[in-house]
């Protein structure tokens, strides 16, 4: 193995090939950045990558032409029927719309084949991708829309009332083209370009993609990636952990426009050929519907969505599945052994994060140790720090530290300075480690509760609730208390046929009790019909909290 290290300064020395310089003038100072490793031969690029064009000669090096790349609800494309959209798309980005290198491009539409073309050909005309999450609101896409000071937008036709409310520069509406509606603009122009286009010949360090964190408070950063980053996380997770293959069908929930749906439901099948199913507004009774109907083997979705698809498995044909991926949150134990039940399948849990792109801790088949997350992923390395910042070792709850080849660069953001610290990305995860490198994630950094002196991990608690049978799903936070300082308050939504009482209350509380130490239990529970989730299936606890 070569043991290559980078050095953050010597990482942007590539001529960049954006005449538009926004994003190389909006990167933090070097200073400030995370170090960066690229300890796998694999992770050796060219200083001239352009990403799309290396996933697409990759696939189509290996034959894989006239394999369906992406499938939708309505149509399937193969490589090479989704080169040529992505290829018409790229030419109207540079011809029609007039966008130069460097341009940055908001995206917006479900999961589908057209949303994922136009991902791919922003790339690949050498613009900048900012895609946005479907469900946001025409306040938060402008916000989005300024910080990234988007030259043009890309639309499907379903958003497109949000969309228009947006109060965007004129310059900036003469540039939105709509897609996927019968008299779909963008197609109308596709339709009259060249079927070939030739990627532009980017450095591996140009900026390709800025995804804001869908962030529980706060403004929203923006997330910035370079090409050879793109292809990183598609040789780390995948390549070791995952184990993905060519005759692999993805499908899953995230959205494209999370990185952990980018990469799990387009970019790592594209890295092998693989295809990928794009499906838009899942549950997860239509998940395992979805699984069943194309034999998906691969399945990545948030730890809620496996909860709710277990008791349902049984009614669906869905041996084909030989992986399933849980990320996003953490992944509760009792979660993990019924989805066991119900499939045979042992979860491959993996925390990953906006600011890294994807997955770089994580576990599979024999490797896995319940409870724990994992183990770094080749070529990510991860330590516990105390407050000072210091290593602490096994045995003692820190925050959770990681380096490898991607990391934190926000757009113009002071809160750079509080996600890096001595080279390391801080997560804002409490984590501790065993004797043998295991990770187990404990809560988010502000998140622990202190209740009369002791520590308490929400999701532990949480954890205990959801062995009981009445309880569908439940949220554990601190709530201020005079005496304690704070008190464990859980949220609970209990399963249909089963009532809120204080005998039910009682009986949870009794029931926590027999399973972790006793000074853990909630002494205040609350009932809920259903617990706020962000998009990307994410506890809201601070909604729990002003509640
Ligand atoms: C939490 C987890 C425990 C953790 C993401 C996979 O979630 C992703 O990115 P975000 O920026 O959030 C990051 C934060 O989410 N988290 C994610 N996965 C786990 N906590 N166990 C897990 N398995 O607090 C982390 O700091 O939205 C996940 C791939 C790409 C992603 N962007």
């Amino acid at each position: 193995m070569t043991s290559t290290s980078v050095s953050s300064t010597s990482v942007t020395s590539n001529d960049s090939a954006h005449t538009d310089r926004f994003a190389r003038e909006h990167l933090p100072p070097p200073a400030l950045w995370p170090e960066l490793r690229f300890d796998l031969p694999e992770l050796q690029y060219p200083p001239r990558l352009n990403c799309v064009a290396a996933l697409f000669d990759g696939a189509l090096a290996c034959g894989a032409a006239g394999h369906v790349a992406v499938r939708g609800e309505h149509l399937s494309w193969t490589y090479t029927q989704l080169q040529e959209q992505v290829d018409r798309i790229a030419h109207v980005l540079r011809g029609p719309l007039g966008l130069e290198a460097g341009n940055r491009v908001l995206l917006r539409g479900a999961n589908n084949p057209m949303m994922a073309a136009c991902i791919l050909a922003v790339l690949k005309a050498g613009c900048i991708a900012v895609p946005t999450m479907p469900l946001l609101r025409a306040r938060e896409l402008g916000t989005i829309a300024a910080k990234a000071e988007i030259n043009a937008v890309l639309c499907a036709d379903s958003l497109r009332a949000e969309m228009e409310a947006v109060d965007l520069p004129a310059a900036v509406k003469a540039k939105t083209l709509w897609f996927g509606a019968a008299d779909g603009a963008l197609e109308a122009l596709m339709a009259r370009q060249p079927a070939s286009f030739d990627a532009v010949d980017t450095a591996s360090d140009d900026v390709c993609l800025i995804s804001f964190t869908s962030g529980t408070t706060g403004v929203p950063k923006g997330t910035m990636h370079f090409h050879r980053d793109v292809m990183a996380i598609c040789d780390c997770f995948p390549r070791s952990v995952l184990g993905s293959q060519s005759d692999d069908i993805f499908i899953g929930t995230p959205p494209l426009a999370f990185t952990f749906g980018l990469g799990g439901l387009l970019l790592f099948p594209m890295r092998v050929g693989a295809t990928a199913v794009l499906l838009e507004k899942l549950t997860p009774e239509t998940l395992l519907q979805a699984i069943d109907k194309y034999r998906a083997t691969v399945c990545f979705t948030a730890p809620t969505f496996y909860r709710q698809m277990a008791p349902l498995a049984g009614k669906y044909e869905i041996a084909s599945l030989r992986k399933s991926v849980s990320a996003g949150e953490a992944l509760p134990l009792a979660t993990r052994e019924s989805w066991r039940q119900a499939t045979g399948l042992a979860m491959i849990d993996g925390i990953g994060a906006t600011e890294l792109l994807h997955i770089f801790i994580s576990a599979s088949g024999d490797q896995i140790r319940p409870g724990a997350t994992g183990k770094p992923v080749p070529g990510y390395q991860a330590c516990i720090l105390d407050h000072d910042g210091n290593p602490v070792g096994p045995g003692v709850i820190g925050r959770l530290a990681v380096k490898g080849p991607t990391g934190c660069r926000y757009l113009a953001d002071e809160r750079q300075r509080d996600y890096v610290l001595n080279g390391w990305n801080l997560t804002g995860d409490a984590y501790e480690m065993d004797a043998d490198g295991y990770f187990y994630y404990r809560s988010r950094t502000d998140d622990m509760i202190i209740s009369a002196g002791y520590n308490i991990a929400g999701p532990e608690v949480e954890d205990a609730l959801l062995r009981h049978p009445a309880v569908a799903e439940c949220g554990v936070i601190g709530r201020a208390d005079e005496e304690r300082g704070q008190i464990v308050e859980a949220h609970v939504v209990l399963k249909p046929g089963h009532e809120a009482s204080e005998e039910m209350t009682a009986q949870l509380q009794e029931f926590v009790k027999g399973q972790i130490a006793p000074y853990k239990y909630p002494r205040a529970i609350r009932y809920l019909t259903a617990l706020p989730r962000t998009e990307t299936g994410k506890l809201q606890r601070f909604k729990l909290r002003i509640e």
